[in-house]
């Protein structure tokens, strides 16, 4: 720049690379014994879905094994995936949900 070399060292230290956060997938397993009524009320009630995506996400888990339920921050995926677990065996469910990185 025409200012002067003082001045550019101070902006250039002043300057910051911030990489985007890293994000996780928040994944629900599929199991033999969890109600299917259950796991729609969890994708209602943890994943902000309304009744009809909620019975295509846990008709996907269903079929497939396996299916992502949201993408966020670190953070809180291994939260959404506690709570979850947590909510589970608090009504003695064998739902697994897990977190994997993007
Ligand atoms: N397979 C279960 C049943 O037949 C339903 C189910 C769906 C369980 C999704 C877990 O994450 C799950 N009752």
């Amino acid at each position: 720049t025409k200012d002067s070399g003082v001045i550019d060292t101070v902006r250039e230290s002043a300057k910051q690379k911030l990489s985007p956060p890293r994000k996780y997938k928040v994944i629900l397993n599929n199991d033999d014994y969890t109600p299917m009524e259950f796991v729609i009320e969890i994708l209602m009630t943890f994943f902000n879905m309304d009744s009809e995506r909620a019975t295509e996400v846990m008709l996907k888990v269903h079929h497939e094994g396996k299916a992502i339920c949201g993408i966020y921050p670190a953070d809180i995926a291994h939260t959404k995936a506690e709570q979850v677990n947590r909510y589970a065996r608090d009504n003695e469910h064998p739902l697994l949900c897990s977190c994997e990185q993007e």
